[in-house]
């Protein structure tokens, strides 16, 4: 590596070299010159999205000094590093964040205070950067902090959508998308204008023989489109590495637009074509758990793994290795399918343009990547027409069938009596149109699989990748259980409770080993610790409670017990078994004596999530909840024994505010369709205590913290299967109190009966494939224990203490040092004391 400035002239770079504030004096001057310089503003008209500005910008510079070291650092190392390739990031905000791992939030508070800001309101004016949809987006956000924190040299590679996923606003009880047009100002990127790459689309394929007589194929005639880098800082915690997010955005090759359009008078033309290739990163498909198989989500995905590829093989052929090194020097992990081209992408330019043998290629590529798959829904897995594949790529459909004709002849070799297993496995699947199955070329592709909870890696193995176990046998298949980071989930939405672990453990050491976590149980009889843990619970809940006020007018009431499912809609998530419970609870308090009320803990029924726009059911059971809570909040008979409340807008930055104010949080999927979940180790960490299925990680979390901490209820996931073909087959009587809740709402007591016949339908005429009927009387039954449980605040608060103490394993750190050390092979690169 060459440095640009000439050894004479770096004694003046070095004079005046940027340098990181350190004082709060320090702190003001950047801050103030970048209000005053960069935004254009003055003394006189500095708002608080000025003063966020002007912080921002202050604290980028901190984290680019460091960035720039960390790529030299790595650069020089040469030492391997991994990509994590995901559509889907989902960051929330970066301020708070930024200032909490650079460690400077306490000074820049008491700085942008001499100023005249609050430090909350200036952080409250950060958008969300929300380009993802829900627990996949999110848990790559957690790792990309995990990664940085650890000293992992590390890449994420995405797309930079201009809209990320939509607005929801909640007009008359519906679910209306309001688009997300994050951009206007974003301190948090930096335009690489000269790290391109031209991305083909469409064309044909040319093979010749060239003058040595060898085989040639080219892929020709396609439409280009342009990749222009856009570089993210992802700091780490107390440490100097900062890593990159690098996402993409398309533009027209051409550049602004065809000059020769625009001067024959084609203006329209050529300002069409501009937007077409812009369109290819304009927009996040919102849905969740479930592929559609859209045309442009394909160019997407081709689009993101060309341009990430281009730059990752560059990057290597800079080192000027042989190729057989690649593997040794590239980790590529692919969240989900999503990214799966990347394989037959890598193949393409090993053989194409590099020039090897396919078989030295292919070996190159398995040992390359991993693959995470995050759900063994149907519904979800992606399958793309070989028409439409064809079309778009057709080199790639071409080397997929060679990929497939390989491993057919491999399959049929070890398994020469199973005629079957062929049809089974194939990547091609031999419908009307012909599909590629997306996870099975992943598997293919990679050295390891792996799934996200103990149960669900052992489901992908009995199910969706039984054959490929036989095949290639167990080892390639494992387990890496979800987590969080505890700086965002704990420390940044916590603080007092952050702070008051810390005052117990002597520092903030269990930020970075939450297994440290573990000491707080020698406190667990401490009174003053106790009163402290649950005074700070009791804050949060007024917190939320206050927000609820301020954005519903509701009144709640901080004392009642918070039953919180937050989430995305989807009928597997069961928010529908969640308001029927709501609406039995309500027949019950309508037809108690006073006596009897007096004895029933008040709720609060919070709900919170986006349905994606196209799923009428999901958007059904939004609609319900908001007409119960309409009934339920003006019932005088109820007063505050219930309230119930949709909250708007659910995303990263509310999940803050919410997760730290849960007395119970609800994890009800039906058995064995929840991959894992995280959203319940969030609301753990923060001292509430969980209502739950036997499904993703909620069976981990009950073994960390013990049976008698969790709510546990329902069906399991082995016996899920026979109850669905009971409905089917043999009587199927649904549970009378699920029958008396259905009656109430045809009755049109929450609105006209119409709007809901689909979801009583769904579960009385077709087969209640999510199995309501089946957990709705263990579901009740259970919240029955939660208010005698809650009655007790002493023992209740003993559980809540135990649990923190015993979530020590679910932090994003060890999920990432697991990854590193059994599928990537990966060493941290920790900087030297000076920061180099
Ligand atoms: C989700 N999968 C699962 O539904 C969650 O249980 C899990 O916690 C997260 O992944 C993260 O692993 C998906 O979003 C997808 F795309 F696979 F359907």
């Amino acid at each position: 590596v060459e440095a640009s400035i000439p050894e004479p002239q770096r004694a003046a770079w070095k004079k005046h070299e940027a340098a990181p504030f350190k004082t709060k004096d320090q702190f003001e001057a950047a801050t103030i010159k970048h209000i005053e310089t960069t935004l254009a503003r003055s003394l006189f008209n500095c708002d608080e999205r000025a003063a966020y500005g002007g912080t921002a910008l202050a604290f980028r510079d901190r984290l680019v000094i460091d960035w720039n070291k960390t790529q030299q650092r790595q650069t020089f190392a040469d030492q391997k590093r991994v990509y994590y390739l995901s559509l889907e990031f989902l960051m929330g905000r970066a301020l708070d964040n930024a200032m909490l791992n650079v460690g400077m939030k306490d000074v820049a508070k008491d700085g942008l205070s001499d100023l005249g800001f609050r430090m909350e309101d200036v952080i409250s004016q950060e958008r969300d950067a929300a380009l993802g949809n829900g627990g996949l987006g999110r848990l790559a956000a957690c790792f990309l902090d995990s990664m940085a924190s650890l000293n992992y040299p590390a890449w994420g590679y995405g797309l930079r959508y201009r809209y990320g996923i939509f607005k929801q606003e909640i007009v008359d009880g519906y679910q209306v998308e309001v688009p997300d047009y994050w951009l206007d100002f974003n301190p948090w990127e930096f335009p690489r204008h000269d790290v391109t790459v031209d991305i083909q689309f469409y064309g044909n394929v040319r093979k010749y023989m060239d003058d040595s007589g060898k085989q040639v194929t080219v892929w020709e005639n396609g439409e280009i489109v342009q990749a222009v880098a856009y570089d993210v800082p992802i700091p780490g915690y107390k440490t100097a590495t900062t890593n990159n997010l690098r996402l993409w955005s398309s533009k027209a090759a051409s550049g602004e637009f065809d000059f020769q359009k625009f001067n024959s008078g084609e203006y329209e033309q050529s300002v069409n074509d501009q937007q077409r290739a812009e369109t290819i990163s304009a927009v996040l498909y919102p849905n969740d758990n479930l592929d559609r198989g859209k045309e442009l989500r394909l160019k997407q995905q081709y689009f993101w793994c060309a341009a990430s590829l281009y730059d990752i093989v560059r990057r290597f052929k800079k080192s000027k290795k042989a190729w057989k090194e690649f593997p040794n020097q590239v980790a590529i992990q692919l969240n989900d399918t999503h990214p799966t081209l990347a394989i037959p992408e890598l193949q393409r330019i090993l053989v194409d343009i590099e020039g090897l043998d396919w078989d030295d290629a292919w070996s190159i590529v398995q040992a390359t990547f991993g693959y995470t798959n995050h759900t063994v829904m149907a519904e979800a897995l992606e399958k793309w027409s070989v028409p439409l594949m064809q079309h778009l790529l057709p080199r790639h459909l071409a080397i997929i069938y060679d990929i497939n004709l390989n491993f057919l002849q491999y399959v049929e070799r070890n398994f020469p009596k199973d005629r079957e297993m062929l049809s089974r496995v194939s990547i091609i699947e031999e419908s009307q149109p012909k599909m590629v199955r997306m996870a099975f070329l992943a598997v293919i592709g990679s050295h390891k699989v792996n799934g996200v909870a103990e149960l669900h890696s052992d489901l992908i193995k009995t199910t969706i990748f039984k054959d490929f176990v036989q095949i290639y046998g167990p080892d390639k298949f494992t387990n890496v259980t979800n987590g969080i980071t505890p700086r965002r989930w704990l420390h940044q939405a916590n603080p007092r409770l952050s702070e008051l672990i810390a005052s117990k453990l002597g520092g903030e050491d269990y930020l970075k080993d939450l297994t440290l976590l573990n000491k707080l149980e020698a406190f667990v009889d401490d009174k003053a610790f106790r009163k402290e843990f649950q005074e700070i619970k009791y804050a949060n809940k007024v917190r939320l409670a206050k927000y609820i006020k301020d954005t519903l007018d509701v009144s709640v009431n901080p004392a009642s017990l918070f039953d919180i499912q937050v989430k995305r809609m989807h009928e597997y998530k069961r928010q529908q078994l969640n308001i029927f419970g709501v609406i039995h609870r309500y027949l019950t308090i309508k037809s108690m004596s006073a006596a009897e009320k007096k004895k029933l803990t008040p709720r609060v029924s919070i709900f919170g999530g986006k349905a994606a726009p196209g799923y009428w059911m999901a958007k059904t059971i939004i609609h319900l909840i908001n007409q119960v809570g309409k009934i339920v909040n003006n019932d005088p008979d109820v007063g505050d024994l219930l309230k119930v409340v949709f909250l708007e807008d659910y995303n990263v930055s509310k999940a803050e505010i919410i997760c730290p104010a849960s007395d119970i949080s609800e994890h009800i999927s039906t058995a064995g369709t929840e991959a894992s979940g995280t959203s319940n180790m969030k609301f753990v960490l923060n001292g509430g205590l969980i209502i739950g299925t036997c499904d993703g990680a909620n069976i981990e979390i009950t073994r960390e913290i013990g049976e008698q901490n969790i709510f546990l209820f329902g069906n399991l996931a082995e016996d899920v299967e026979d109850l669905r073909h009971a409905h089917f087959y043999s009587k199927f009587e649904l549970d009378t109190n699920l029958v008396k809740v259905f009656d109430t709402i045809k009755s049109g007591r929450f609105g006209d009966a119409g709007q809901f016949s689909a979801l009583i339908n769904g579960i009385v005429d077709h087969g209640d494939y999510y199995l309501v009927s089946d957990d709705f009387n263990s579901y009740i039954e259970t919240h029955k224990l939660i208010d005698e449980a809650y009655a007790n605040q002493d023992e209740w608060l003993t559980k809540c203490i135990t649990s923190v103490a015993r979530m020590g394993f679910f932090t994003s750190d060890r999920c990432i040092d697991e990854y590193a050390e059994s599928i990537w092979n990966l060493e941290p690169l920790t900087p030297k004391s000076n920061g180099v």
